[in-house]
């Protein structure tokens, strides 16, 4: 039994997350969790809500709130929403939890004593009227280089010449308008990253099992231009982590915040904090999981995010970690996703373009979306989500192919030979052929989930259910049964068995499904967690006699109708 430490990238509290958000890290880290419990492993899957920076501040005050109030509230809608996707993380955080605070304040001050922090005094606008220091976003003003009006602090996108705040013309505040504005000086602290390019280097060189996605990201930004460069950590702003060294303030940075992307990935820390006080448990329940020196030297710890993120996970964070120069585990593998386009172009929050987890479950269960999302999965490249694709993969796969055989199958059986597994007959060649092509199948599946590869796990799962169909035509048991019943029972039998290992083996991607099928064959719900030791076994787990009833069908499937009005309502097809 191995022990598997979980973390999904946080999802930003601001908003309602799209399904490009979803299977752009929780949900695959969820099917690959859930798949690694079934193996028997010790597996502890963490995630939160990221809740500093400028989104919450911007969507707060849009909403008419306190910072603290948006995040609470918001917190408590995606946690719900997790739950409604079936998302099994063992703790789902916040990054605003005194565990974290922290934490944060801890590596801050551990950094500063290995020499890694340096106090930078820079150049910021203040806004008077704003009564705040303006990061780069909060102003806006004339481009210097083409004259574009409507340039930001950081960058105008009309020319997209990279630009400081005191570089505008005319500028003003992107928040009040005003234009009562000042350069002052302020200090940031900055983490000392170019230090530790070489063993920055040194430790993603070591890494020849990461997708080339992951390495060449982090390559890029280790060598582009004049190489990893040192990174502010601090901001001005109300929200977020107050800067301190350890538990001791930090001379001049009073009223001061830590960048959120320096507090974020330490919260997969302290969710797990989080996650030991909320089931009853001492430190030394999360430090197993975290320090190599009480426990956590035997973790394999695997990180899920979208493309974005790989940069402060392979540079940033192992810095931190690093830098530290105390004994915290660093991730063994990131598995990086591309995008998830929406009908060829991109998800919109603004435009309301694209399916968000709210409206998802309001049009159809968990299931449904976790399958498609899954066997699509933006890993070697960008996917793209279209309604008729959606169409085809739930009437094909979850209706036509798996729904439909259990419904074939229990429903023949309660005709012909009542709600239990029939005796009689024996098991013959086309049995051992199914048995040969399941192995085939679920061994395929179980390698592609060890390597992380959902696409071509879900392709194999679906190749499972598509080898009792094709088993089921050819031994066709409604025609058998006219000449030779006992014959008939034997096909059913085991017919009815592999409905019990479809249970077992989908359970990572479909867990309703198969919390459906296990009730229906009357097995103890916590019979999912076991995984088949192979085929012929699984095909006489149940016995003559057990008894079953027969499930409502598994899955609907989509008409047109009902598609082609999804796809105007949620702007797909513009
Ligand atoms: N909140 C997600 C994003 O960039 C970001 C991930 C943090 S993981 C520590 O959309
Ligand atoms: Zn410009």
């Amino acid at each position: 039994m191995a022990r598997i430490l979980v973390t999904s990238a946080l999802p930003y509290i601001n908003g309602v997350k799209h399904l490009g958000n979803l299977v752009g890290s929780m949900l695959p880290a969820d099917a690959y969790a859930r798949y690694m419990r079934q193996r028997g492993n010790e597996v502890l899957l963490i995630c939160a809500t990221d809740e500093h920076g400028t989104p919450a501040e911007l969507a707060a005050a849009k909403a008419g709130k306190s910072v603290a109030e948006y995040c609470a509230e918001m917190h408590e809608v995606q946690k719900a929403l997790g739950e409604g996707f079936r998302l099994s993380f063992d703790y789902f955080g916040r990054s605003s939890s005194s565990h974290n605070h922290r934490l944060t304040q801890h590596f801050a001050g551990a950094l500063a004593d290995a020499g890694l922090i340096e106090e930078v005094t820079e150049r910021q606008v203040y806004s008077h009227d704003d009564g705040r220091f303006l990061p780069d976003r909060y102003i806006e003003g004339t481009c210097p280089n083409c004259g574009y009006e409507r340039a930001r602090g950081d960058q105008c996108e009309n020319c997209t010449k990279q630009l400081d705040p005191t570089d505008l013309i005319n500028p003003r505040s992107a928040i009040s308008g005003s234009t009562n504005l000042e350069p002052r000086d302020t200090k940031h602290l900055y983490l000392r990253q170019s230090q530790m390019r070489e063993k920055l280097r040194a430790w993603i060189d070591s890494k020849t099992d990461w997708p080339v996605l992951t390495t060449s990201i982090a390559k890029k930004w280790l060598d582009d231009g004049d190489g990893l460069q040192d990174r502010g950590i601090t901001r001005d702003l109300d929200w977020g982590v107050p800067v301190k060294r350890g538990d001791a303030e930090w001379p001049g940075m009073e009223g001061k915040v830590f960048y959120v992307w320096f507090d974020a990935p330490i919260e997969y820390i302290g969710a797990t904090a989080e996650w030991a006080e909320a089931t009853g448990q001492d430190d030394a329940a999360w430090e197993r999981w975290w320090r190599t020196d009480k426990g956590a030297d035997d973790v394999r710890y695997v990180e899920f995010m979208a493309k974005d993120n790989i940069p402060f996970h392979t540079l940033s964070f192992p810095t931190t970690i690093m830098g530290s120069g105390e004994p915290w585990k660093l991730v063994d593998y990131i598995k990086g996703f591309n995008w998830l386009n929406y009908d060829g172009g991109k998800f919109s929050t603004s435009q309301g373009r694209g399916v968000f987890m709210d409206q998802a479950l309001e049009l159809l269960p968990s299931d449904y979306w976790r399958w498609w999302l899954l066997s699509n999965a933006p890993e070697g490249s960008d996917s793209d989500f279209t309604w008729e694709a959606f169409q085809s993969g739930v009437n094909k796969d979850l209706a036509d192919v798996l729904g439909n055989f259990v419904s074939r199958v229990t429903k023949f059986c309660r005709s012909k030979f009542g709600e239990q597994v029939p005796a009689g007959g024996e098991t013959g060649a086309a049995e051992a052929e199914l048995i040969a092509e399941l192995d085939k199948r679920v061994n395929a599946y179980a390698a592609a989930m060890e390597a992380i590869e959902l696409r071509r796990a879900a392709q194999e799962l679906r190749g499972a259910w598509v080898a009792g169909n094709e088993y089921l035509q050819r031994a066709a048991p409604w025609a058998v049964f006219k000449t030779d019943p006992e014959a008939a029972a034997a096909i059913i039998r085991t017919a009815l068995n592999l409905i019990r290992l479809y249970a077992l083996i989908s359970r990572p991607f479909i867990p309703d499904a198969s919390a459906a099928l296990l009730k229906a064959l009357k097995l103890p719900e916590d019979a999912a967690q076991e995984w088949p030791a192979g085929a012929e076994a699984a095909l006489s787990a149940l016995p003559a006699g057990h008894a079953f009833d027969v499930p409502d069908n598994l899955f609907g499937k989509l008409d047109d109708a009902q598609v082609a009005e999804w796809k105007a309502k949620f702007g797909g097809g513009q």
